[in-house]
């Protein structure tokens, strides 16, 4: 079998890959681990940029997004017995965020490449990289071949791809942080218009949503902790603690539809780039999930590679592959810092630590009361102009 692009995994990076390359009449197949339903029902980010929103709709993947998608136009941080709105609307006139999940974003791309005739195999077994630094890359899967010109690396963070780099050419940077975000998704509807990032004694709280019907919470909790430990009762008795604590604000309760706890970590392995294999997406780099940056990343990452292999097929010339990495790291690194600093600013850490906790109050109270800082906050939280950043 033979493809120009062979595209190693069907999250958001893998799909939209396919998709935009498609666009530009460049064939790829997609090859996926999981099956289509797991693929589609995985509960994860739910917050799109306004440059993510600008693709889809751009890429003609958008038109359930547009009808569906919650347009936010602020988020509100909560501590100290306040609300206080970061308020996009001013700081950041036009750009705004959508509450759309992910999951709804990889049924979207499914079901676009699939109408497009569209190679996407799921429920592939032993998939393996093979002459990646040569200018004959292929990819073995359960029997099978495929001969490629390049390779995407586009499955995650515990994905082959990377692992497929001889060692000593990745420099890998990491952080880990000592908790965890236990995650539900519950049929009730939100209690806020907007999202609510909640700094409290007690730790972080956040609420989210999906849609009218659905809201979607977290609740920062020791790292490795056994969802065993958190019988329903116990979660809304802990999300009303930290998220009931400005005046008149109740919290809605309901059915818990899907709960899980996500590892929190900083990861980024450079260059993303090695031979005929190029990484995108969580297979390059991890974000905890505080600045709502992972999918968006991954989009950013996609849509450079897109318009570097166009160029190569266009034009012969791989002046655009040889920038991928140091034109994605940028926006990457920016990312990861953001990340960090709003998981810095809202978690509780080690309580004996007063100094850092008291830092951490002066920097709430800086970003909450002045413009600049605010802005810092919101220019970053909707993302940065692409463009801005390469
Ligand atoms: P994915 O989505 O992990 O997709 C990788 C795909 O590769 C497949 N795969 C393989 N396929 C073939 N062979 C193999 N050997 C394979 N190994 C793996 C996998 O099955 C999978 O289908 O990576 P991608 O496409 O790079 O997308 C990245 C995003 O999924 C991720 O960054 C975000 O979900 C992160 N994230 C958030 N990002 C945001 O932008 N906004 C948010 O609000 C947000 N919230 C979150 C998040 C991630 C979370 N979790 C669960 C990690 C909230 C949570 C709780
Ligand atoms: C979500 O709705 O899943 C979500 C929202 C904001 C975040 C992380 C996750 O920062």
């Amino acid at each position: 079998m033979r493809t120009q692009v062979g595209i190693i995994g069907a999250g958001p990076a893998g799909l939209l890959l396919s998709h935009l390359l498609h666009l530009r009449g460049i064939e790829s197949v997609v090859l996926e681990l999981r099956s289509r339903d797991h693929a589609e029902k995985r509960v994860r980010a739910g917050v799109l940029e306004q440059g993510t929103t600008d693709t889809l709709i751009e890429a003609a993947v958008g038109a359930r997004l547009l009808r569906e998608g919650l347009p936010h136009q602020g988020i509100e941080l909560r501590y100290g017995g306040a609300g206080h709105r970061i308020a996009f609307e001013k700081l950041v006139p036009g750009r705004a965020i959508t509450v759309y999940g992910q999951q709804e974003v990889v049924k979207d791309l499914i079901t676009a490449r699939l109408a497009d005739g569209g190679d996407v195999r799921f429920e592939v077994d032993d998939v393996a990289l093979h002459a990646i630094d040569s200018g004959e890359p292929y990819v073995t899967f359960g029997g099978e071949r495929l001969d490629c010109d390049f390779i995407a690396g586009c499955d995650g963070f515990h994905g082959v791809s990377r692992p497929a780099i001889p060692e000593g050419v990745l420099t890998e940077y990491e952080r880990e942080y000592p908790f965890a975000w236990l995650g539900i998704l519950a049929r009730v509807k939100p209690s806020a218009e907007e999202l609510i990032y909640a700094r409290t004694e007690r730790g972080f709280a956040l609420h989210s949503m999906r849609s009218p019907e659905i809201s979607r919470f977290y609740l920062q909790v020791p790292p490795d902790e056994d969802i065993a430990e958190w019988p329903d009762d116990r979660i809304w008795a802990e999300l009303k603690a930290r998220l009931e604590t400005v005046p008149g604000f109740v919290l809605a309760t309901g059915e818990i539809i899907d709960k899980g706890v996500t590892p929190m970590r900083s990861f980024v392995a450079e260059p993303m780039q090695y031979g005929r294999l190029f990484l995108a997406g969580d297979a390059a780099h991890i974000v905890p999930p505080t600045g709502a940056k992972g999918l968006n990343l991954a989009v950013a990452d996609v849509r450079l590679l897109t318009k570097a292999l166009a160029h190569w097929y266009g034009t012969g010339s791989g002046d655009l592959l040889d920038g991928y990495s140091r034109a994605c790291l940028k926006r990457v690194w920016r990312a990861q810092h953001f990340s960090w600093w709003m998981t810095t600013l809202l978690h509780t850490f080690d309580s004996e630590d007063a100094y850092a906790h008291r830092l951490q109050l002066s920097y709430l109270d800086y970003v909450t009361s002045s413009e600049a800082a605010a802005t810092t906050l919101a220019e970053n939280y909707v993302g940065l102009p692409y463009g801005s950043m390469e």
